[in-house]
């Protein structure tokens, strides 16, 4: 079996157990069958262990995980600027969206588009992702929200894995506004979601996790917790946005379902990211979408601390409230609006990212049994990833074992 050795590589494995970077001054990563057959100080490395093994010289590069992207809207039609200029004027999102336009906005957009305008714009948008070091990304449906649209947004998002060198994992999310020919029957719809399009989605094949938007201008937890029980019925996870724009006890109810993760939670509260922490579901924070909607509530990190919640970050790209393709400049907000640290910001877009997707046993960290999905950095110094912004110094991306 062909192998490879990354040689004379500053790693960052993530794979400390106290929550530290894992950092092996000179260390080897040894790959063999696209996994990691070993990753530590070089010293440690059997003698024969490497023999054959094509060697890849890092030149003291810092080697972490490929980065993760755990919360993404990559798929959709047309753009939204000009809510950006009405909410430069004044206009809050919520009122925009009540108006007929935000995620409703993009639907008619996303329905009008073809399927190869779909595929192009996401993967226009993914390579923005992939050159920084992205090796698995998750791709929500929830532009459609009828059952063409939404299966024409998730066979976009499976293509996107086919067309580039990248893992991807989608969201089915249905319950993400109320569609305009809904007319307002709430019920109704819910119920088509939760009985007729998830299962046939998921009969098709393309449906990995349920997701829902639970908040005043999209479905409460009652709603949502109709979607819920039909994604378990079938066997699937569940993941929720919570607690983005009002407290309406989003992370209890995603901590009652197990949900892989919670995201948002700028209102969580203290009992919430209780919940979360009991349930191991992780939070995702989001600051892209914090930042671009200019709120001023920040996710309670620190409650997230003393109950040992888990924390991931990601772009949450879409087009309305986050139209951010590059997860350093994420790390970066998440550092510096909501106080992570680099061991916290740089494990939220590995270790806790795979932990989200429920995929941490196969990627994530440098551990030996993994997929050997690497980013080779241009840097000396974990924190120099996180502080520059607008800078990317990937050197190189490597794929089960394959750099490119
Ligand atoms: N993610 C979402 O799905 C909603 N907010 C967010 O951060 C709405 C996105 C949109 O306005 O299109
Ligand atoms: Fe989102």
């Amino acid at each position: 079996m062909a192998a490879t050795l990354f040689r004379r590589a500053r790693l960052a494995t993530l794979a400390d157990p106290a929550g530290g970077l894992g950092l092996v001054d000179d260390g080897a990563v040894l790959v063999r069958g696209g996994r990691i057959a070993f990753a530590g100080p070089a010293a440690d490395l059997p003698a024969d262990a490497a023999s054959g093994a094509e060697p890849v010289d890092c030149g003291g590069r810092l080697v972490t995980p490929g980065l993760i992207d755990c919360h993404t809207h990559l798929v959709h039609g047309g753009e939204r600027s000009n809510e950006f200029e009405m909410r430069l004027a004044g206009a809050a999102y919520e009122d925009i969206a009540r108006a007929g336009g935000g995620i409703v906005s993009s639907v008619r957009a996303t329905r009008a588009a073809s399927d190869d305008s779909l595929l192009q714009g996401a993967l226009a948008r993914l390579d923005r992702l992939i050159a920084e070091g992205v090796t698995t990304v998750e791709v929500k449906s929830g532009y459609g929200l009828d059952l063409p649209t939404e299966a024409r947004m998730l066979r976009a998002a499976r293509r996107l894995g086919a067309e580039r060198d990248v893992a991807v994992v989608t969201s089915f999310l249905g319950a993400h506004a109320l569609p305009p020919e809904a007319r307002g029957d709430r019920g109704a719809y819910v119920d088509r979601v939760a009985g007729e399009m998830l299962p046939a989605l998921h009969a098709e094949g393309l449906v990995d996790a349920v997701d829902g938007f639970c908040e005043g201008i999209a479905f409460s937890p009652a709603e949502i917790g109709r979607v819920f029980d039909a994604a378990r019925r079938l066997g699937l996870p569940v993941k929720l946005h919570a607690d983005q724009l009002s407290d309406l006890g989003g992370a209890a109810l995603a901590a009652r379902h197990r949900a892989l993760s919670a995201d948002h939670l700028e209102h969580c509260s203290e009992a919430g990211a209780a919940a979360l922490a009991e349930a191991g579901t992780v939070a995702v924070l989001l600051p892209g979408a914090c930042y671009f909607l200019r709120e001023e509530r920040r996710p309670p990190v620190g409650a997230f601390r003393r109950h040992g919640t888990r924390m991931a970050v990601a772009t949450d790209y879409n087009p309305g409230t986050s139209p951010l393709t590059s997860l350093l400049m994420a790390a970066n907000m998440a550092a510096t609006l909501f106080r992570l640290t680099v061991a916290e910001s740089l494990a939220g877009i590995t270790r806790e990212a795979a932990r989200a997707l429920g995929l941490l046993g196969d990627r994530g960290t440098l551990v030996a049994g993994k997929w050997a999905d690497l980013a080779i950095w241009d840097v000396e110094h974990p924190a120099e990833l996180l502080c520059r912004m607008g800078f990317n110094p990937l050197h190189r991306r490597v794929r089960r074992g394959v750099p490119s």
